[in-house]
């Protein structure tokens, strides 16, 4: 079958293009039309390297075939189940798999579709199980300076990026507040791995249990590492502290790994490799490689129990989406947690991530590189901004890149690197030889 056609440019209007300066980019579009292995092609034919796993999802590379073909095969069995009072064989099925992947003791699964809806759903079980427990005076919910959080109403306000909150200021849900955010440069320049300096931030819980009262919060939620500001990594002993202030006071304490879950960091998930276990997480984006749009919230045994009481008959959550557990996404979460099992992706960036750390810090000394930090298959690279331009310096190096074959991510003047797990050396060559000739050029 024909693929679209590549559109002209009066084709463009119409797309209200997401967290994308429309005007700028109908002017000089940016077109992908296939992409296999670790590589895209553009609709003019140009190969590009995908440094950012798509938008950090793709984790086994692009155009699995297990992963098209459980999908067709579920879309030509039963293209659509509902989701409530019914179910369907492969929601259960994902649900049993991916608990085995989780972190012990995480053991329920609630089906969303993207990291947005995991978000809300998680902070509204949290929310949820206080009432449950009869503990209903628990209404605050906590975020963390530069957290993202995705963009519904709750993430937004238990985010903490302030343009994606200040033109919904009436919008926010009452009783927030914020941690402040644990990004130190002075302190922690060019860190290989998690920083020295910086446990000690996680003691502004106590700062707020002080101003608040423990018995009005519900919950806290953090990224492990923070993806979307930037790539900003937790200093040594911070979560784990953060843990213990949660377990003194009763909070809940969230993980929000929609971008550190399925593998980025080494482990399946953050949480493991930290060894930290909140009591809830949220993912998406890695959980179905991208393919079909799904996400999930794991819970403890604690949680999902303290639902089960009142009588059986009873809806225990009034919480769902028509699309929750979709066949189809279901199946493409199975044959990818397949796929992740098989090739052993998801402890494969321990191994990549010492050639990718080399490679990566060899960009120290070029021009406006402030800072570069890693883990594992993610990394970033801070630039110092042009006065008066703020992200113009990034941009303009994302522009050079991607002229040059390589997609990257960059968010304000920061460079975001975070490739599918099963990158190459030839690959990491390829890439920082192009990202280095792009800052060496913009000198
Ligand atoms: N939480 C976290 C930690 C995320 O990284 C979401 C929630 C929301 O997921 P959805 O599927 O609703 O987009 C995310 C998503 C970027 C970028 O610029 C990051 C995300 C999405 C889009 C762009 O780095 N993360
Ligand atoms: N709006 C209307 C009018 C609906 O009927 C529904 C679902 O039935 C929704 C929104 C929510 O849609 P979804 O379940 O896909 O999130």
């Amino acid at each position: 079958m024909a693929a679209n056609p590549t559109p002209t440019a009066s084709d463009l209007d119409a797309y209200w293009m997401p967290f994308t300066a429309n005007r700028q980019f109908k002017a000089n579009p940016r077109l992908l039309a296939k992409a296999a292995g670790m590589y895209y092609e553009t609709t003019d034919g140009r190969k590009i390297l995908d440094g950012v796993a798509g938008l950090w999802c793709v984790n086994a590379g692009h155009g699995r075939k297990e992963i098209t073909q459980a999908v067709a095969r579920q879309l030509e069995v039963m293209d659509y189940a509902p989701a409530f009072q019914i179910g369907h064989p492969g929601a259960f099925a994902l649900a049993n798999a991916l608990v085995k992947i989780a972190p012990e003791g995480l053991d329920h699964v609630f089906f969303t579709n993207s990291g947005s809806e995991s978000v809300d759903t998680a902070l509204k079980i949290a929310l949820a199980y206080h009432r449950a427990k009869g503990d209903a005076a628990r209404i605050r919910l906590l975020g963390r300076e530069r957290g993202y959080h995705g963009v519904g109403f709750g993430g937004i306000s238990v985010g903490g990026m302030v343009a994606n909150r200040k033109t919904w200021p009436a919008a926010m849900i009452p009783g927030v507040d914020h941690l402040v955010h644990t990004h130190d440069i002075k302190r922690n320049a060019f860190t290989r791995g998690l920083p020295a300096h910086g446990a000690e931030l996680a003691d502004d819980l106590e700062r707020l249990v002080a101003l608040h009262d423990a018995s009005t919060i519900a919950a806290v939620i953090v990224e492990p590492i923070a993806g979307s500001t930037g790539v900003v990594l937790p200093p040594q002993g911070y979560l784990q502290r953060l843990r213990q202030i949660c377990d003194k006071h009763g909070i809940l304490l969230i993980f929000d790994e929609v971008i550190t879950g399925f593998g980025r960091t080494g482990s399946p998930f953050a949480a493991q490799e930290f060894g930290v276990t909140p009591d809830l997480i949220t993912c998406a984006k890695g959980l179905t490689n991208g393919a079909i749009p799904m996400g999930a919230v794991l819970a403890s045994k604690k949680i999902y129990d303290a639902f089960m009481q009142g009588p059986p008959g009873a809806i225990e959550l009034f919480h769902g989406y028509t699309y929750s557990a979709h066949p189809t996404a279901c199946a493409a979460g199975l044959a990818t947690l397949s796929i992740y099992e098989n090739e052993n992706l998801l402890t494969r960036a321990k191994a990549t991530g010492a050639a990718f750390e080399q490679a990566l810090h060899a960009l120290r000394g070029l021009p406006h590189v402030i800072d570069i930090r890693n883990y594992g298959l993610v990394a970033g690279i801070e630039l110092d901004p042009i006065a008066g331009s703020p992200g113009a310096r990034a941009f303009g190096i994302y522009l050079k890149c991607f002229e040059r074959g390589l997609l990257i991510r960059t968010t304000g003047d920061i460079i975001a690197l975070s490739p599918a797990l099963i990158i190459e050396p030839q690959h990491i060559e390829e890439l920082f030889g192009i990202l280095s000739q792009a800052l060496k050029d913009s000198a």
